[in-house]
């Protein structure tokens, strides 16, 4: 799996049409608000030409790549903490994400109610973000609460926990997101169990219904004063071209027609793993020639790990050839026979595009 993304955002924002745009799941789209009520969940193949010529390489071994999974969930609306529209519990859901969506509608149609009544980016952004900080403070002040009876009770680890939770929970309450407080790494991993929304990374996405626009345009300026990532989406198009057809080539020769050089997903995909620093290597060993995802830094035991816990246990080295090398001279003997192959020991960072076979004892 490369990273699991909850999709954010108003009702009637297109959160399920851009969610069926990168599924091709057929979730219920609906011109009326709350039209999604259960969570709608799906797993797309991260599309990699990479991955396809590596393969071409190996035609008896089947061809696996990394996969990511998308939340659709119900829409939120200014007050949703208090009960408003659906309420917020449904966001318990996305707390263990990798990653947020923020779809964002940047379409004109009469036939689509906006529950505020006219579009408005900035306004329609600040709502739910608003939204997820009173969520977080929520899951804070349960936290918080526990916390100080053990505290009371003369826990000192309790006593640490307390004093972090206290300044987060005061950064939320003054409305800044928990990812914009300067917390350290090892905060941030104390605080992960919490899974709170505002400290996840943001990905907006501007739903266009043809192309960019003065809305498009104030939702990416929105994301440059975040230093979140920013596609815009033709979700309706995109949904369509999706539910046209499975066949992968048709849709591209489907996009093109209509001046889409690359599928939304291909984009969201770019700037999801930008933001979360992740990369990719690659494996030809057993019967797969497969794909997988890691944080930028990981070494090569962990990157093993993936695959089975005995490549991390049992790690001796790892045989790695960069794919583009691979590629180029045709096959692992060609490169071995070069002497274009690198043995790497445990302290070896995995580089993105790396094909690797992992030496255990
Ligand atoms: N004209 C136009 N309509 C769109 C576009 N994207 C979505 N819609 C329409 O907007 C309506 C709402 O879309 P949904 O995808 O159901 O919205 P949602 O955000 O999932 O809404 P809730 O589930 O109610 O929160 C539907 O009628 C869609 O067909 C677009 O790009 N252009
Ligand atoms: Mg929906």
């Amino acid at each position: 799996m490369g990273f699991n993304c909850g999709l954010v955002g108003l009702p009637n924002a297109g959160k399920s049409t851009i969610f069926n745009a990168l599924t091709a799941a057929g979730a219920k789209v609906e011109s009326f608000p709350f039209s999604t009520i259960k969570t709608n969940v799906g797993v797309v193949a991260v599309p990699d030409p990479r991955l396809d010529r590596l393969s071409a390489l190996y035609p008896e071994k089947r061809k696996v790549p990394t996969t990511l999974e998308f939340l659709d969930i119900a829409g939120l609306v200014r007050g949703a903490h208090a009960g408003e529209g659906l309420g917020n519990q449904f966001l318990a859901e996305i707390r263990n994400v990798d990653a947020i969506a923020h779809i964002v509608r940047c379409f004109e149609d009469p036939l689509v109610p906006h529950v505020d009544g006219s579009l408005d980016p900035k306004r329609d952004i600040e709502v739910v973000e608003l939204e997820l900080l009173l969520k977080d403070l929520e899951t804070l002040e349960n936290a918080l609460e526990k916390i100080r009876r053990r505290a009371r009770a003369g826990e000192r680890e309790a006593q640490k926990e307390l004093e972090l939770l206290e300044r987060v929970a005061s950064g939320v309450k003054e409305g800044k997101a928990v990812r914009a407080l300067g917390l350290t790494e090892e905060e941030g991993a104390r605080l992960r169990g919490l899974g709170l929304l505002t400290a996840k990374p943001v990905v907006f996405v501007a739903n266009v219904g043809e192309e960019e626009n003065d809305y498009s345009r104030a939702v990416a300026e929105a994301a440059r004063a975040r230093g979140a990532g920013y596609v815009a989406i033709r979700g309706k198009l995109e949904m369509e071209i999706a539910e046209a057809t499975e066949d992968e080539e048709e849709r591209a020769l489907w996009r093109r027609e209509w001046g889409i050089e690359e599928s939304g997903l291909e984009r969201l995909i770019r700037a999801g793993y930008q933001l979360l620093e992740l990369i990719t290597f690659f494996t030809t060993d057993g019967p797969e020639v497969r794909a997988w995802t890691v944080k930028r830094g990981t070494k090569a035991p962990q990157a093993g790990a993936k695959i089975h816990t005995d490549f991390e246990k049992r790690f001796i080295q790892a045989e790695v050839v960069p794919i583009a090398k691979l590629l180029e001279m045709g096959s692992l003997q060609a490169v071995k026979e070069a002497g274009g192959l690198l043995r790497v020991g445990e302290g070896y960072e995995v580089q993105d595009g790396d094909v690797i076979h992992f030496v255990v004892a």
